[in-house]
Order: structure tokens, then C-alpha cells, then sequence
């Protein structure tokens, strides 16, 4: 058996990732690159459909590859690479946009919630197309399995009807992937409301600890976190949303169970349980925040780094594409 292969992307879309990106996404990729044949893409193409500054994009992309290297991939462990330098992932979009129903790209639910903030007439057609464009980025690397929070498991379904369709109606082309994504962390909540998720796009700066933050700022907001009725650490979605996100975050950074922790601050109230939790938040991102300032400081390094991963990456792409092309029917070009 071949190694299986992961793909995941994240977007250039702020100063730092947050908390969320950082436990749903970023850690699996990390475990990922130990056992599985990874490629992870800081996805600028996709940072692009709602309205961007070139020069904030190029220091978000640098810096977001900055920060997956200072969460602890390893370069020689892992392809990082940036999507715009491989060109086949805006080719085989366009090929698999012409295989997607326009009702299909409609009912992405991300693109509903987007272009609604937008406003139907300004939105853009590249918004309506992000779900497409990361099938493409999912397919090219004939990827098994792609680590990724709950939120993106829409996209994930359509990429694998897409990837049906296409290998139906052309031959077998494409691996059929599936979502990677575990569970008590796939949904990482905002600080402030815990309906909705801690998000760059949504959150209140009150509601999300970025991954950069500075430890006292991340002690103010963890310890202002709303809470639930009663004073009991105990969690239940239903009527202790808000406690049971901090649970999630504290199970998940010290590596025991929900279980472990209702049982350790049975009869203590939620001031000791925040101040150990904001403690363990500010121990596990100062590691990653000092490795991501040394890859920042060193920039001639880290472009070596980006382009050396482009450079396996198209090596991969390449290949599906010239399948994708042949199959599709497009001439040779020679
Ligand atoms: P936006 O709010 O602009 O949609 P985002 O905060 O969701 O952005 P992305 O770059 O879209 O960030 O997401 C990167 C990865 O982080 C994805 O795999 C996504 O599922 C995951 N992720 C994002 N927010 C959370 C969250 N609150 N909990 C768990 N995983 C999350
Ligand atoms: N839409 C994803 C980012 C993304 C992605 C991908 C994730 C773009 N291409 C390919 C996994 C695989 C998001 O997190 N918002």
C-alpha cells in the first residue's frame, strides 16, 4: 500500500489564524505529516473573491505559511506550498466548473451566508466559484483524505460528486476523496456567542484568540468569556454552550478527555477553571508565535521553502492535469 495522501488549504485572510483554525485544522495537519504523504497549501486564489489589497495579501500569505511552520510542519516532512504558484488548480477549475450545475454551486451554504452579508449584487462569480476551485485544489493531489473543521464538510461532498461525475463521464481519473475531520474540535465556538463559530469573518475581536495574540490580551479575553447559568463545569451543548466550548479548548490543549475535567473541577467555580485554561492557551501558542516571528525574520528562507514546495507540488499536479487534459479531449500541444 502506498502512503495515503493528505491535502488541506487555509486562507491568507488575516494577520494570524485564531484558535479555531488552529485546533480544527492546522494540529491534524501537523499529527498528519508523521504518518500520511501531506501537501498543504496556504490558498490565496481563494483569499481573493471577496475583495483583497495586493500588499496585505502578500504579507498574509507569508505570514500564514510563517505560522504553519510555526505550529510545527516540517518542510522535509510535508509539501507547504501557495496555490497561486501552481497554475493547474485554476485549469482544472475551470474543467470542473463546467461539469458543476449552477443550482449545485446555488446550494453551497458558505456561499448563501457570504454573498448575503455581501449583497447579492455585489458578491462576486469567484465567491460562487470557491467551492469549485477547492475541489480542484483536493483532486489534483489525488488526496485521500483532507483535514479540515466541520464548516467545510459541504465542499467536501461536492468535490466528491464532482470527482464521481468526472471519472463516469471521462474514466477513471480521480481518487475520491474524504473528509478528515474530528469531531470535539471541528467546531471550535466564539468566546462571545457560542452559537456561531470563532471565525476571521464573523467574530467580534472580543470572540476570537488569534494564534499571534499577545499572552496578556489572550488571558483578558479567555477570562471574559461568557459562561453559562449556574456555576457548574460541566458540559451540555444545549444548556452550557459556552462552558462547553472552554471544556472542548481544555480537553484538546492538555491532551485529556471532558470527562477528566468535569470530574477534576467538580465543587470549584469558573474563575480557577478559566485562569488554568487561559494558562494553557498562552503556554501552547507562545511556542508557535516565537517559531512563526523566526520564520518571519528570515524571508529569503522561507520563499526557498514556499518554492521548493511549489515545485513538488506541480510535479503532482502536473501529471493529473495531463491525464485531465487527455481525457477531457483537448489536443496535444506540440
Ligand atoms: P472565514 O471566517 O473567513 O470563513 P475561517 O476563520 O473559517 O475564515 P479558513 O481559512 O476558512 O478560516 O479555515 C481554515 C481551516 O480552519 C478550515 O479547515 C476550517 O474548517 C477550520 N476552521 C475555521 N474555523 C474553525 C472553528 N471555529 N473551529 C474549528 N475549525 C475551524
Ligand atoms: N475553503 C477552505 C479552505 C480551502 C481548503 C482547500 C481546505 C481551500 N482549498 C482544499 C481543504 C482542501 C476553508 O477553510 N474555508
Amino acid at each position: 500500500m502506498p502512503t495515503p495522501r493528505v491535502l488541506s488549504g487555509i486562507q491568507p485572510t488575516a494577520d494570524s489564524f485564531h484558535l479555531g483554525n488552529y485546533l480544527g485544522a492546522v494540529r491534524q495537519w501537523v499529527a498528519l505529516q508523521e504518518t500520511h504523504d501531506a501537501f498543504y497549501c496556504v490558498v490565496d486564489l481563494h483569499a481573493i473573491t471577496m475583495g483583497h489589497d495586493p500588499a496585505v495579501l502578500r504579507r498574509r500569505s507569508r505570514v500564514a505559511a510563517a505560522q504553519l511552520l510555526g505550529a510545527g510542519l516540517d518542510p522535509k516532512r510535508c509539501t507547504i506550498f501557495v496555490q497561486s504558484h501552481v497554475p493547474e488548480h485554476a485549469e482544472l477549475f475551470w474543467v470542473l466548473s463546467c461539469l458543476t450545475g449552477f443550482g449545485e454551486a446555488s446550494r453551497m451554504t458558505q456561499f448563501k451566508d457570504k454573498s448575503a452579508k455581501a449583497g447579492a449584487e455585489t458578491a462576486s462569480v469567484g465567491l460562487f466559484n470557491y467551492p469549485i476551485l477547492q475541489a480542484a485544489d483536493i483532486l489534483l493531489y489525488q488526496t485521500d483524505q483532507v483535514p479540515v473543521g466541520e464548516d467545510q464538510r459541504q465542499h467536501l461532498e461536492l468535490t466528491r460528486d464532482l470527482a464521481q461525475r468526472f471519472n463516469h463521464r471521462f474514466g477513471e481519473t480521480f481518487v475520491i476523496p474524504g473528509p478528515y475531520i474530528v469531531k470535539d474540535v471541528a467546531k471550535i465556538a466564539d468566546l462571545q456567542d457560542p452559537a456561531i463559530k470563532m471565525s476571521k469573518s464573523a467574530s467580534s475581536p472580543q470572540g476570537i484568540v488569534d494564534v499571534l495574540e499577545d499572552p496578556a490580551s489572550i488571558r483578558r479575553k479567555i477570562t471574559r468569556a461568557v459562561t453559562d447559568m449556574g456555576t457548574e463545569i460541566r458540559a451540555d451543548e444545549e444548556a452550557k454552550p459556552g462552558v462547553t466550548n472552554l471544556l472542548r479548548i481544555y480537553a484538546a490543549l492538555a491532551g485529556v478527555s471532558v470527562a477528566d475535567l468535569e470530574r477534576r473541577y467538580a465543587g470549584t467555580g469558573y474563575g480557577a477553571f478559566k485562569k488554568d485554561l487561559a494558562d494553557l492557551v498562552v503556554d501552547a501558542l507562545a511556542p508557535i508565535r516565537e517559531r512563526t516571528e523566526e520564520a518571519l525574520a528570515d524571508e529569503a528562507e522561507l520563499d526557498r521553502v514556499l518554492a521548493e514546495g511549489a515545485a513538488r507540488a506541480r510535479d503532482v499536479a502536473g501529471r493529473t492535469m495531463r491525464l485531465v487534459r487527455e481525457r477531457v479531449g483537448f489536443l496535444p500541444a506540440r
